[in-house]
């Protein structure tokens, strides 16, 4: 008997996707649905605001509005959330990480970062990964500013990687000589998250 994943696959080529984008043990989903331990945090005006330090010679701090004043990019991409949904096309716009680590000048030594979001929530990322032409700071989803459930003002997006390594209400970016386990990776999760590996939990 074919089961949902089974159909659900099998509907892909009917919508005229490639199977191949959807990885191992994954649904294709319309809906985004909200993920997140703990509260959603609000912000007054001018209250938010994203560091880069750690090792770099240049830290530095961005409001809201300086943020939305750097050269924005605008991309297109598939998102995959280690319960198993995945999402196709979902439009996102914001500025480059590697842009901001290029002012914050970067020691060599750094080869990680970990991702600090409002109330602790933390996520590490191997510096390559972020250096990619698709790794954002981002501020808009669809054309619209984030919203407050789904990270707003701004989150990280690593579209290659689990969504969970994409820290909503995002507020530093600390450059690392090491890789340290964030929130979900010291409850089990795999370090890096690779969907198309099925990399999940950590002896995966
Ligand atoms: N700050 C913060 N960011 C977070 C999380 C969280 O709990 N707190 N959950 C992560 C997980 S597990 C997922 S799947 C995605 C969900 O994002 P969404 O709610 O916009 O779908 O956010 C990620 N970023
Ligand atoms: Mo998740």
């Amino acid at each position: 008997m074919m089961g949902f994943f089974d159909r659900n696959r099998d509907e892909l080529a009917a919508k005229g996707f490639d199977e191949s984008r959807l990885p191992p043990g994954q649904y294709l989903t319309d809906r985004f649905p909200v993920l997140h331990v703990g509260d959603v945090p609000t912000y007054k005006p001018g209250e938010w605001s994203l560091t880069i330090d750690g090792l770099v010679d240049e830290p530095f701090t961005l409001s809201l509005d300086e943020l939305r004043a750097l050269p924005a990019t605008e991309i297109k991409t598939d998102i995959h959330c280690v319960t198993k949904w995945s999402k196709f096309d979902m439009v996102w716009a914001g500025v480059r990480v590697r842009d901001l680590f290029e002012r914050a000048k970067i020691s060599n030594n750094a080869t990680h970062v970990m991702g600090h979001a409002e109330y602790g929530y933390t996520a590490n990322v191997p510096l390559a990964d972020l250096m990619r032409d698709d790794s954002l700071v981002v501020y808009q989803y669809e054309g619209e500013d984030i919203e407050p459930i789904h990270g707003g003002p701004v989150r990280l997006l690593v579209p290659q990687l689990y969504f969970w390594k994409s820290p909503k209400w995002l507020r530093r970016l600390e450059l690392c000589d090491a890789d340290a386990p964030g929130f979900w990776e010291q409850n089990g999760y795999h370090m890096y998250g690779d969907p198309f590996l099925e990399q999940r939990f950590s002896e995966d």
